[in-house]
């Protein structure tokens, strides 16, 4: 498939967010300029081998700029990225910001299935790694990757950023409307999509999440999700705080092992997670070995937040709960300090911004009645019109009229609150890990042994859902679960959306339709298994 890497918003919709203040025509290396003028000698980012104040970060990051333009990397290049949540992180996405190269954030559990497909798919010039994290070889993913993409000309690892040659001025950025960076989507497809933002919508999200979540020169954020995560990036992410003069503090890993004592050393006042990752945190013993006083707002979205814990959340961990309802195509909401209780426990919040337009409807295409589920549909100043070079999944994915169908079916309540109640895509939502199924079921269907094969949901306490795959054999030589799961792992996908559980069946269940979709048999075998 292929299609325009970008689709403009109408002229009349770009003068209207223009005219409101909401595109400011400022591109990232004017960005960069504007915080590193402001908050020079505060500290940006720290993890555990660094500590960079804003000044600091902002030179490593020109250096890093130079270096990787004399290497060959130019202006509108791609550039893969696949890094843990280590300040180098900040310092590469903000190098090739300064350079107008465009970072694609892969996450560290992508493996050569969803790295070479990036690499290929958006003929990408460098793919950057951390040579090892957390027991993995990425320097043996980037060989294996690299043997399938002959376009990729460097592989570059962090240990390697010192050592770039010296490299002259740097060329023009990109403008503010142009793509600055392609961000993953959930995907409910056979292969992820990618999704092009440009400084001019993505930075008025960041702004405004700032604002919203009252972020100043005080806030100490730690990063627990994969900082490439657009929830981590932007709402209000890292970008924010940067935004604001706040302090990053990167945590290599959301347990409360790791978590707690950072909480505590950084004065940590703000975090982003997701469900699971909150009630692990509730639960854990650890809350009483840590000063945790300093904490002030727990955010958790990525998957529906129960309101039975969000209720929780004050007495376990002594802090406000924000719940956050977004998506890397856009919108995002947010519950507000001066919501009621009630709406900010039973709800997942509302939009950042007046002119995000919204739309609930049913089946048919219609508006539903106030207060009633339906599918939401979006547009506004931050939500793209298209995937990028995806012209065919962009004509469903998008309305004639530039709404982007979500997928997600909620309520929206009369103050404009909207509560997630589940959804018409496919796509499994693993504690907010969100898998595919048409994705694994043709990794599975590649198995010389597989018929057929169908992945579905199973409702999880903890994760909300696990993925359960229903595999059937081609011959009597059936293969086993673990020889499946030793396939897939084989085949370099990445281990999130390996099934948690498989079951070998002899045939699939009548739908009870005449003509069988994959939806209807994923529905049926879903109902199957929750009987
Ligand atoms: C229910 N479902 C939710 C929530 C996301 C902020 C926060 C999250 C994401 C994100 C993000 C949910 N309750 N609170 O990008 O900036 C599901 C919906 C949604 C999909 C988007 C951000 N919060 N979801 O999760 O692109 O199904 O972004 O459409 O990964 O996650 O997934 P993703």
């Amino acid at each position: 498939m292929t299609g325009a890497e970008f689709t403009p918003w109408p002229p009349e919709f770009a003068e209207r967010y223009r005219a409101a203040g909401y595109w400011q025509g400022q591109n990232f290396p004017q960005w960069l300029d504007e915080i590193t003028a402001k908050y020079g000698d505060r500290l940006a980012v720290c993890d555990e081998r660094n500590r960079w104040t804003y000044r600091e970060l902002d030179e490593r990051a020109r250096r890093t700029a130079r270096g990787l333009h004399a290497l060959g990397i130019v202006p509108g290049d791609r550039v893969v990225v696949q890094l843990p949540n280590v300040a180098e992180f900040l310092q590469v996405i903000f190098a090739l910001f300064r350079l107008g190269a465009l970072p694609v954030f892969a996450l560290p559990a992508h493996r050569s299935q969803e790295i070479g497909y990036f690499c290929r798919f958006t003929e990408a010039a460098a793919y950057v790694i951390a040579e090892r994290h957390a027991g993995f070889d990425y320097r043996a993913l980037a060989e294996q990757v690299r043997a399938d993409c002959p376009a990729l000309r460097h592989v570059l690892a962090i240990s390697e950023l010192d050592e770039l040659p010296e490299g002259g001025p740097l060329p023009q950025g990109p403008a503010a409307g142009e793509v600055a960076f392609l961000q993953l989507s959930g995907g409910s497809t056979g292969v992820p999509k990618l999704i092009p933002r440009t400084a001019d919508d993505y930075l008025y999200s960041v702004r405004d999440s700032a604002a919203i979540c009252g972020l100043n020169t005080g806030t100490s954020y730690l990063v627990s999700l994969p900082v490439a995560h657009n929830f981590a990036m932007s709402s209000p992410g890292v970008l924010g705080v940067l935004h604001a003069g706040g302090r990053v503090v990167m945590c290599p890993a959301p347990s409360p092992d790791t978590a707690f004592p950072l909480i505590e050393r950084e004065r940590v006042t703000i975090t982003g997670v997701v469900p699971p990752v909150a009630l692990a945190w509730m639960a854990s013993s650890a809350r009483d070995q840590h000063d945790l006083s300093s904490l002030d707002v727990l955010q958790v979205g990525g998957a529906k937040f129960a309101r039975e814990a969000a209720v929780r959340v004050r007495e376990a961990l002594g802090c406000r709960v924000q719940q956050v309802f977004g998506m890397a195509e856009g919108l995002v909401n947010y519950t507000r300090d001066e919501d009621p209780e009630e709406v900010v426990h039973g709800s997942q919040g509302r939009p950042i911004s007046v002119d995000d337009e919204i739309r609930v409807l049913d089946p048919a295409g219609n508006e539903v009645a106030p207060g009633e589920p339906g599918e939401l549909l979006t547009r506004g100043p931050y939500t793209i019109r298209g995937y990028y070079r995806a012209e065919e999944h962009n004509a469903l994915a998008f309305t004639e009229d530039g709404f982007y169908r979500t997928g997600d079916v909620v309520r929206r309540l009369g103050s404009g609150h909207l509560v997630v109640e589940g959804r018409v895509k496919d796509q499994i939502n693993r504690g907010g890990e969100k898998v595919a199924p048409e994705e694994v079921e043709n990794h599975l269907l590649a198995h010389e042994s597989v018929h057929d094969a169908a992945v579905v949901a199973v409702p999880d306490t903890y994760l909300g859902e696990r993925t359960c795959a229903f595999v059937i054999p081609s011959g009597q030589d059936a293969p086993t679960a673990a020889q499946l799961r030793a396939f897939l792992r084989e085949r370099g996908l990445a281990g999130y959306k390996i099934p948690d559980r498989i079951e070998v069946v002899e045939s699939f269940p009548h739908t009870g339709v005449g003509k069988t979709s994959r939806r209807d048999l994923r529905r049926v075998l879903t109902e199957h298994l929750t009987r």
